[in-house]
């Protein structure tokens, strides 16, 4: 995979719909007045001219370059869906349907006839992404959306869906002709390539922001999608419901996506279909602070399920766990460059850095951040206390800072405010203050909170937003950590590389020891912790 935009890493607000420009506008006003930091606000169907992909409401959205600009200014990026099906609309002069029959760019069923189904914008054509001159011709469609400043694009129906709509011509349903041919010359049937129509769409997608958001990267969603997806889009796992079953399976689900190559993923933090209680979401925050794509979602027809809707304590628990995922974005930002460089997952099961230890083979339910940071989460209602597994080796508990050996399992408390976090011995974890959105200022302070041990770890940085650090204009700092009997030494060593970061304070917290700091001036620095007691 590419590196994301830092600010994709943030945390996404999403609804099916928020439907009009003021709903939007004083959406974005709620985070910023409650001090819930957010970085994206994503744009679903309504947005549309009658769900016409590449128009906008003239009603509802008069003025989206203006709405977009105001946003960006408070720090939000826009997001908006684009979907397959491209309504059929003869001599109305719509622009994606005209240019596509002229150059006969939609599916053509076996007998050559053109295909059509129903989708939002009722009787619809769909692009053969197979074909090279479709994707061009799609990805160049972003313009008019790049050109007023959205900044990311989410592909959904690509797989394709057509049968979310009950009727077809007469009331028949209609399939997708599995005999259709795609591709152009020496064409393929839908039944072979299928899978490829979302991963194409998605690099239509990816390609169009490339070409018309040359300086800046951008950000992709897709529902569909196929081996290799993840060098176009980040993916997320499509209509959940708010049910405590499907909180629980996202953990494997991610996981497993990880295994496959693809860790930018999440899952619609709440549920998409059907209504949250308070409990669940709370629970849900704090599990989707653990996703590499930390979205919360909600179908039409739902209760609203933003993080204020549900009270005063569930409101402080949202804020505490988006706090948190703010704090740790050199962490995260580290684990997405180590994804982008190795292919590693993001989000891990046990197995995957325990593989001679046999518990972990069916552990579903515990997962880590990279290597040293684990998570226990609550997936129940009325837990309070859960049974965790703690691998062979040194833990500490991330709250309490309380020491603790492995191989064992404990039982964790973990009251609503609580999801049980782990930290393995030596773990260097590098977090910044909390910023309302990622860009807000350049960090003027990092912080790297250290677990007694011994360990090398190595943090990137770069600018977060442009394409420079494919110039190699990006720079690493190893810390290395040592423990000798009482004392713990920590080397930051000098900063290697081409980046530079703004004059800012490293404070460095050895847990159990205390901290100490330094001004960043890019040199090595040894730092030495001999007050606390092991
Ligand atoms: O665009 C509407 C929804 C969207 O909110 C959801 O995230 C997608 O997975 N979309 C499906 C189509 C509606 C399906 C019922």
């Amino acid at each position: 995979m590419p590196l994301p935009p830092k600010w994709s890493i943030g945390y996404h607000q999403c609804r099916w719909s928020y439907e009009s420009e003021e709903v939007v506008r004083t959406l974005a006003q709620e985070f910023r007045t409650r001090r819930i930091p957010c970085d994206v606000i994503h744009l679903d169907i309504d947005y549309m001219r009658g769900f016409r992909v590449f128009t906008w409401s003239p009603t509802r959205f008069s003025n989206p370059k203006k709405l977009i600009s105001d946003l960006k200014e408070n720090g939000f990026k826009t997001v908006t869906i684009i979907d397959p099906g491209v309504k059929y609309e003869p001599e109305a002069n719509y622009h994606v349907f005209d240019e596509g029959m002229k150059n006969d760019y939609f599916v053509r069923q076996a007998d050559g006839r053109l295909f059509h189904g129903y989708v939002w914008p009722d009787k619809s054509v769909f692009p053969d992404f197979l074909r090279a001159d479709v994707q061009k011709w799609w990805s160049d469609l972003h313009k008019s959306l790049t050109d007023i400043g959205i900044a990311g694009i989410w592909n959904d129906m690509n797989e394709p869906a057509i049968n979310d709509r009950p009727f077809g011509d007469g009331g028949v349903h209609i399939w997708f002709p599995l005999d259709a041919p795609q591709g152009g010359e020496n064409p393929a049937t839908h039944a072979e390539v299928h899978n490829l129509y979302g991963l194409n769409m998605a690099k239509a997608s990816a390609e169009g922001l490339i070409k018309h958001r040359a300086n800046e990267r951008s950000f992709v969603l897709t529902r569909s999608g196929f081996a290799g997806v993840q060098r176009y889009s980040s993916v997320w796992m499509g209509d959940n419901q708010s049910q405590w079953e499907h909180l629980e399976i996202s953990l494997p689900m991610l996981c497993n996506m990880g295994l496959s190559g693809v860790a930018f993923v999440g899952c619609d933090i709440g549920g998409f279909a059907g209504n949250a209680t308070a409990e669940l979401f709370a629970r849900w925050m704090q599990i989707g602070m653990l996703y590499p794509l930390m979205r919360a979602h909600s179908a039409m027809s739902t209760a609203r399920h933003e993080p204020w809707v549900f009270g005063q304590r569930v409101e402080d628990i949202c804020r505490e766990y988006i706090n948190l995922r703010y704090q740790l974005l050199p962490f995260f930002y580290t684990l997405f460059w180590e994804a982008a460089t190795t292919g590693a997952a993001i989000l891990r099961p046990l197995v995957y850095e325990y593989p001679d230890d046999p518990k972990t083979y069916t552990l579903y339910d515990q997962v880590l951040l990279g290597s040293n940071l684990m998570a226990a989460p609550i997936y129940r209602p009325g837990v309070e206390y859960r049974a965790v597994y703690l691998p062979d080796g040194t833990w500490y508990d991330w709250w309490t800072g309380e020491k603790l050996e492995g191989a064992t399992h404990i039982l964790a408390h973990a009251p609503l405010e609580r999801m049980p976090l782990y930290a393995r011995a030596g773990a260097v974890i590098p977090m910044q203050p909390v910023t309302q959105y990622v860009d807000e200022h350049p960090l003027n302070e990092l912080q790297l909170r250290i677990f007694p041990g011994s360990s090398e770890y190595i943090l990137y940085e770069d600018d977060g937003n442009s394409f420079e650090y494919q110039k190699d204009i990006y720079s690493t700092t190893k810390i290395s950590v040592c423990t000798e009997g009482e004392r713990v030494i920590v080397n930051v060593a000098q900063r290697q590389g081409e980046w530079t970061p703004e004059k800012r304070q490293t404070i460095v917290e050895v847990v159990g020891f205390g901290k100490q700091s330094f001004e960043d001036d890019g040199n090595s620095h040894r730092l030495e912790f001999s007050d606390g007691s092991l």
